[in-house]
């Protein structure tokens, strides 16, 4: 299969991320992407091919209007401020101050428009989100075109961004603009499989009302895991919408086969919904050593849900999500990868 890869990727290099009651380099670098690409490279999985530019309809198509501008100036309002490091937000408006005026400072807007405040805004984190969402779009575009599946190596990930909030080291949310993406260009039915650790809040939140774009996920349960409010079981969407959201939340410690069984039912559920494009958020922070999770995964075991992937026989787009063992993260991603194109179907 071909990825889709952009250089811009590294102008994503924030400095900071609150963690654990202090400061440390974020979880989410550029050397993820790089180590990535590498395994692409090393293990001859296909193509390496740069994005073309889809410009902003795409983004506007689920995003809000005053939130993509909030995020192209933020860092440099924040610096017209004085301010200095990279913006970041502090305060919100929390279940009691919930007023729809929108501060036109940066430090109350910030505060609007995030939903966590591990991740800041950084200079060039605009340009590397819209590259980002490129890469996602041209990935689709494969597979609309007939390839039986392409890999987009999205940097930042996407799928904590909501409609119009970021955090979780997310901006736009890469998978919903290619679901809307294969919406718009012939596709009736989208599913959107996210086997990312933490649960896919924005992308539930973007789909949550509607029936032709059925979100999954397995993840933390959100009473034990980021992002603590959404992802509950009891989650299945709304109006049209009820029946095509799902979630598994699942505990600490999960291994493998228990993981799998939650898969193996959520693929079930795709197979009913009769969908015509598969995208995969597809984060790696399941693995047993990544630094920020607790589930048990083993390299081994992302060779074999990509093999399980591949029986679904549906056109896929994999979208790199988290995924912060560094060192691995190459290995675990190109194994779904492999497995997935050398299932037997
Ligand atoms: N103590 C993605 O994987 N905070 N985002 C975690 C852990 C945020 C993860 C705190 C994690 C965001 C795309
Ligand atoms: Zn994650």
């Amino acid at each position: 299969m071909r990825t889709v890869y952009s250089e811009k990727h590294k102008l994503r290099d924030a400095k900071i991320e609150i963690h654990e009651g202090g400061l440390v380099a974020p979880f989410e670098c550029p050397r993820r992407a790089e180590i990535i690409l590498d395994r692409v490279r090393s293990q001859q999985l296909g193509e390496v091919i740069a994005p073309n530019d889809f410009g902003m309809a795409p983004v506007l198509a689920v995003h809000d209007a005053g939130y993509v501008e909030f995020l192209r100036t933020c860092a440099a309002e924040w610096a017209a401020a004085g301010y200095g490091g990279e913006a970041i937000a502090n305060c919100w408006p929390t279940r009691t101050m919930n007023s729809p005026h929108i501060p036109r400072f940066i430090e109350g807007k910030i505060g609007y428009y995030a939903l966590a405040a591990e991740t800041t805004v950084s200079q060039g984190t605009w340009e590397a989100a819209l590259a980002a969402k490129d890469v996602a779009l041209t990935a689709t575009d494969l597979v609309l075109g007939g390839d039986r599946a392409a890999f987009g190596l999205c940097r930042p990930p996407g799928h904590h961004a909501a409609h119009d909030q970021f955090g979780g080291y997310c901006f736009l949310n890469n998978a919903a603009i290619a679901a809307q993406h294969a919406r718009d260009n012939g596709a009736n039915r989208v599913a959107i499989l996210d086997v990312d650790f933490h649960h896919g809040n924005g992308t539930q939140q973007i789909f949550y009302d509607r029936d032709d774009v059925f979100f999954l996920s397995l993840h933390g349960d959100p009473m034990d895991a980021f992002p603590h409010f959404l992802g509950h079981a009891d989650e299945r969407g709304i109006g049209a919408g009820l029946g095509f959201t799902a979630n598994y939340p699942l505990p600490p410690n999960t291994p493998y086969s228990v993981w799998k069984s939650r898969l193996d039912d959520a693929l079930t559920q795709i197979t009913e919904f009769n969908a015509d494009v598969l995208i995969v958020s597809l984060g790696l922070d399941t693995y047993e050593n990544d630094p920020i999770s607790f589930f048990k995964l083993k390299s081994d075991d992302f060779t074999d849900y990509g093999s399980s992937l591949a029986q679904l026989n549906l056109p896929t787009v994999f979208l790199l999500e988290g995924g912060y063992a560094v060192e691995e993260v190459g290995v675990n991603t190109v194994n779904v990868l492999q497995g997935f194109e050398g299932a037997t179907i």
